[in-house]
């Protein structure tokens, strides 16, 4: 059985988390993977407007993905709200405040061919601050040839990548953000972590931290949740076009504090 870590393995990791953008954590969802699977089988029955499917040109499994579904399907609001997730998530960001951005869901089935590009999150969100964390919850088992992988310390490298859609166009018509470089190309010279995973942990990564991950060539399917939170300093940050994910209705100043109803405050200490 798990035990709740003690003081000084909890600084151990936030300080790793702080370094390395990227840690794992082991077997701490356990409780919460029987919920979750149900609430991706709700969604997958009755997606959202904003589930975008990527469909392989070569006919191969196709690859769910689906946002913002929290305040409608119960299994992921209990998650939010009940779940230890805030908690690590402020301690990690090394914020007194976790506050809950959105969650998403990305199930790629046994087969398929879509790679998820090299990206980081932060260009594809109206949020900027260096107090943020996603946890990658993997429902499945995952094995390492089929695991997201991150580029640990690229959170700290002070760049900000062009955002691209899964089917390679550009997500903003006119942005200043640089180009992706080759990373596969660079592998040899970056240290890219991931890890076997079992259902109950998870990867705790920063919105600016560069990750990608391969096709699932496995048998099985890969089905994770992921859920997104942002600390003390997050601010508003308006882009150059329609962010992802979208939230039209929200009207806010570019640089004001990432203060709104649908944003709730989680975990304070
Ligand atoms: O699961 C994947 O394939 C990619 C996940 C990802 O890019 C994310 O959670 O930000």
């Amino acid at each position: 059985m798990l035990t709740d870590p003690t003081p000084q393995e909890a600084d151990d990791s936030a300080e790793r988390y702080r370094q390395d953008g990227a840690i794992v954590l082991r077997g701490v969802f356990d409780a919460w993977i029987e919920p979750l699977r149900a609430g991706v089988d709700a969604l997958m029955a009755s997606p959202s407007p904003l589930e975008r499917t990527v469909r392989p040109a070569d006919g191969s499994a196709p690859f769910f993905q689906d946002l913002c579904n929290w305040q409608r399907i119960p299994e992921f609001e209990d998650f939010v709200f009940n779940s230890p997730a805030a908690e690590i998530a402020a301690r990690l960001m090394g914020s007194r405040t976790a506050r809950f951005f959105h969650d998403h869901v990305l199930v790629k089935q046994p087969g398929g061919s879509t790679v998820t590009p090299w990206h980081q999150d932060q260009p594809y969100y109206f949020v900027e601050g260096r107090q943020s964390v996603s946890f990658w919850i993997p429902l499945d088992p995952v094995s390492r040839d089929v695991v997201m992988e991150c580029i640990k310390g690229s959170h700290r490298w002070g760049k900000g990548f062009r955002p691209m859609r899964f089917d390679g166009t550009r997500l903003y018509a006119d942005d200043d953000f640089e180009v992706m470089p080759d990373i596969e190309a660079m592998r040899p010279t970056l240290d890219i972590a991931g890890w076997d995973m079992q259902p109950g942990d998870a990867i705790a990564f920063n919105f600016s931290t560069v990750h990608g991950a391969p096709a699932n060539q496995s048998p099985r399917a890969r089905r994770v949740f992921s859920a997104r939170w942002v600390g003390d300093d997050a601010v508003f940050a308006r882009r150059a076009g329609r962010t992802s994910p979208p939230f039209p209705d929200l009207s806010f100043e570019d640089g004001a504090p990432f203060d709104a109803p649908i944003f709730p405050v989680v975990y304070r200490s």
